[in-house]
Formats: C-alpha cells, sequence, structure tokens
C-alpha cells in the first residue's frame, strides 16, 4: 500500500516589487505591490505554490500582506501539517471551521493545496477541475496614471502591440464631472478600436452614480464596476434596472453567498469573479456557477496578483464555458520584475493558459529570494 502523502511544511513570505508608474485607484495610489507567496513542502517530496495579495495595505479589503502572512504562519499551518494531502475538499473544511474570514490567506494555502495534487497526478488545475475550454482568454489594461494625456498615450501602445484592446478606467477618485470628461477624452481618442469600462471602487453615492451611469452611457462605455458601496445591493439593482450600460459587481462579492444575494437582488449584469476575494478556487467556481445559472455575464477579475496568482486565476476561468466579458489577469505586466522562471504569455490581446502542471508556472528561486522581505 501506497503510504498517504502529508503536508509536511507551509511557509509564507511577503514580497515587494515596484510598479512600472503610479496606479491610481479611488481609495490609494499604488506604487508597490506586496505578494504574500506560500510554499508548501509534502512527505512525498513534492511541492505546491500559492499566492495571496491585496491592494494598497488595508485600503481595498480587510486583510493587509502582513495580515495574510501572519494568519497563515500563525494559525493555518499549525493546523493542516501533519494532515493527509490529497483531500482539499476536507483541508478547505478544516480551515473554514478553525479560522473566520481571512478569505485572501485561506485562499493562498488552498491554491497551494490545489497546486500541490494536481503536480502529483501530473495535470493541470484546469484539467483537475473537469478540462479548460479556453486555451487563452481575452485581456484588459488598466489605465490609472491618473492623467488623460497618458493614459491615451499608453492605451496607444497596447493597441499598437496588439497587447490589449479592453481598457478599464479607474474613476471615484475626482468629480464626476472631472471622472466624466477624461474618460470622454479617452473613449473618443479610441473610438471603434477598443471597449472601454470604468471601475468605480465603491466612490459614489447612488445619486452620483445616476448620473454618472447616463454620463458614461452617453459617452458609448459599456460598463461600470462597483459604482456603489459594497453593501449597496437595492442601489446596484436601481442602477442595473435603469440603465443599458452594463453594471459589474466587485467588492460585492465576497464568495457564493454574496454570489446567491446579488443574482436574487438583480443587482448586477456581470460577475467579476475573484479567486481571493471569493475565498479560493474552489468557491471561486461555485461564484462561477452562480453567474452562470443566475444568466449573468462572467469577467475573470484580479486583486492585481503576480504570476503565481495569475495563472491560478486562468486555470480556473479557462474552465467555464464563456467568460463573456474576458478577464483582467493582467497583474505581472504592472510590476518593473517578474518573479516566474518562464513569464505567462501575454499575446494578440489575450492572456495564454500555461501548459505545465499544477498552476502551470515556476518560480524564479534568485528573483524570489531578492523581492523577500526581510
Ligand atoms: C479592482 O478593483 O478591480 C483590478 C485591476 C486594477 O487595476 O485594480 C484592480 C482592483
Ligand atoms: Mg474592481
Amino acid at each position: 500500500m501506497r503510504p498517504v502523502t502529508k503536508i509536511e511544511k507551509i511557509t509564507a513570505d511577503i514580497l515587494d516589487i515596484p510598479t512600472i508608474r503610479g496606479h491610481v485607484l479611488a481609495m490609494t495610489t499604488m506604487t508597490q505591490q506586496s505578494f504574500v507567496l506560500v510554499r508548501i513542502q509534502f512527505s512525498d517530496g513534492s511541492c505546491g505554490i500559492g499566492e495571496g495579495t491585496s491592494i494598497g495595505g488595508l485600503s481595498y479589503g480587510c486583510e493587509s500582506p502582513e495580515s495574510i502572512a501572519s494568519a497563515i504562519t500563525t494559525y493555518i499551518a499549525p493546523m493542516l501539517q501533519g494532515q493527509a494531502a490529497n483531500n482539499v475538499n476536507a483541508l478547505i473544511t478544516r480551515m473554514e471551521k478553525v479560522v473566520k474570514g481571512n478569505f485572501i490567506a485561506r485562499s493562498a494555502v488552498e491554491m497551494a493545496l490545489w497546486d500541490g495534487l494536481a503536480r502529483r497526478l501530473d495535470l493541470s488545475i484546469s484539467a483537475l477541475f473537469g478540462g479548460a475550454q479556453h486555451a487563452s482568454i481575452q485581456v484588459a489594461w488598466t489605465l490609472a496614471s491618473g492623467d488623460s494625456a497618458r493614459d491615451i498615450e499608453e492605451a496607444e501602445e497596447m493597441l499598437a502591440t496588439r497587447r490589449h484592446r479592453i481598457f478599464k478606467l479607474k474613476i471615484g477618485n475626482r468629480s464626476v464631472e472631472d471622472d466624466l470628461a477624461h474618460v470622454g477624452a479617452i473613449a473618443k481618442a479610441v473610438a471603434g478600436r477598443a471597449s472601454i469600462r470604468v471601475d468605480v471602487n465603491q466612490a459614489w453615492s447612488l445619486q452620483q452614480a445616476r448620473w454618472g451611469a447616463a454620463g458614461l452611457q452617453d459617452l458609448g462605455v459599456d460598463l461600470i464596476e462597483q459604482p456603489l458601496a459594497a453593501h449597496d445591493r437595492a442601489g446596484m439593482a436601481e442602477l442595473v434596472a435603469s440603465h443599458k450600460i452594463a453594471i459589474m459587481a466587485d467588492e460585492a462579492l465576497n464568495g457564493p453567498k454574496d454570489a446567491l444575494a446579488m443574482a436574487q437582488a438583480r443587482a448586477a449584469d456581470v460577475y467579476a469573479v475573484k479567486v481571493a476575494q471569493s475565498g479560493g478556487l474552489a468557491a471561486a467556481r461555485e461564484v462561477c456557477a452562480m453567474a452562470e445559472a443566475a444568466g449573468l455575464g462572467l469577467y475573470g477579475g484580479t486583486m492585481l496578483e503576480c504570476g503565481v496568482g495569475s495563472a491560478a486565476g486562468l486555470q480556473l476561468f479557462a474552465t467555464r464555458k464563456q467568460m463573456q466579458w474576458g478577464c483582467e489577469l493582467f497583474g505581472p505586466l504592472l510590476f518593473k520584475d517578474e518573479i516566474l522562471a518562464t513569464p505567462l504569455v501575454y499575446r494578440d490581446f489575450d492572456v495564454h493558459l500555461p501548459a505545465g502542471p499544477g498552476i502551470g508556472v515556476e518560480l524564479d528561486a534568485d528573483k524570489t529570494k531578492y523581492y523577500r522581505r526581510g
């Protein structure tokens, strides 16, 4: 009889990498990103890697890089070390029982568990999840330099190099009037050549959103992401019912229960599904299924992860029948350096599913060491 493979050791390291330019969001301006990299060693000599990343310290959500790393090393690792490794579902239940909240921390560990299992089976995660239905997915780029002329220049470069033709504009930091002027200038410059969408990151009141949605619709913008506070389902439902422009939920979706409630409230046309925000790959798969069952569109979201988390998201999104709105797994392109041995491929407006087992990517050991905090 083969010995049972056990979880031997779980580590979590914070890596800090500068961004290629300031990334201006409604709640913060990013000049670097901090990733939590999880590595699991198993008793048969196999390994698994995972990533848990948020945005702007504690300004985006209620987990920070430090809290993610600490939840993993202090609570999750001691509880999982020594456990049988192959029943990932049982390990997810164990984590849920002992650690409340901390979705990103649990997601990072779960990712490494799936990665390890898939590698042992010599399968990709998409194969383990039933099979990929897409070899690549159209990938958006976020224009968020804070300056309209620079954003237009960036968009032109992305179109010319066939890297992106979906642009998401970060707004909500200025008045609605100023934001409409900014979006209008970019939409006019690339009219007929790109899809323009905006992400308000919860910054608008319902009154601002009524006005903003009408203005954006007139400018030919395709979609508005999370215009209102995450909890305001009734407000989102009003926008869905009264405007033709698509309304997408992002921060409102923290796992399958939110996905069900948002669908029941008809509070979105599209779900931005984020693996970390959903609480892991398995929960994110359920969020996708709820959107599909409710007839909503799917979009593969990002917490601006490096190649590890981005590849994991891609493995999941590739298994869905349709990703109508594409994805935004461009994280690795926003940073000054790459920590994968072989970077993800961005070509002809798509990000391509890597071929290897597990998440499909390997770390560059020197780079990982170089950017490790402390
Ligand atoms: C968000 O809210 O969607 C995704 C892309 C980007 O530029 O910021 C993130 C966060
Ligand atoms: Mg968003």
